[in-house]
């Protein structure tokens, strides 16, 4: 029964998440934070794949949702989580970038409205001038803020 239940939670969660591919890079697990409305700031999260043979850069991103979109890291800072800019993230040539809560994540910020239940279009950008277009679930996690 317990194993029944897993399986089921499993495929919830799993079956919104989007995968999406461009050229060599594909993105998985994808979705955003649900937080309370009037909060301004939220973070996406996903695997980024790269199964090209060489280094892919992340150099940023864009939504519609939000006025901005940065690369982030959240650090121990003897004890203290804090969040850290990054200017880029390397995706490693036939390798991936995990961003996950309590880690990498993209922050977006300004949200210009509360997020419904809808999906949020996310873009990336590449410094070699590639792009990916995502759609990301919106998932209701009680979770840290990251
Ligand atoms: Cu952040």
């Amino acid at each position: 029964m317990m194993k029944y239940f897993s399986f089921l939670l499993l495929a919830l969660v799993i079956s919104p998440l989007l995968s999406a591919q461009s050229g060599d890079i594909e993105v998985t697990e994808g979705y955003v934070r649900r937080l309370p409305p009037g909060v301004l700031n939220t973070a996406a999260f996903m695997r980024i794949l790269n199964r090209g043979y060489a280094d892919r850069v992340l150099v940023g991103g864009s939504t519609p949702a939000a006025d901005s979109v940065s690369i982030h890291a959240t650090i121990n800072d003897n004890g203290m989580m804090k969040m850290e800019h990054q200017m880029n993230l390397v995706i490693p040539a036939q390798g991936e970038v995990l961003l996950e809560s309590g880690g990498l994540h993209l922050m977006l910020m300004g949200l210009k409205g509360s997020l419904g239940e809808e999906e949020v279009e996310l873009n990336l950008s590449f410094q070699d001038g590639g792009t990916i277009s995502l759609r990301l679930p919106v998932i209701n996690i009680l979770d840290e803020i990251p």
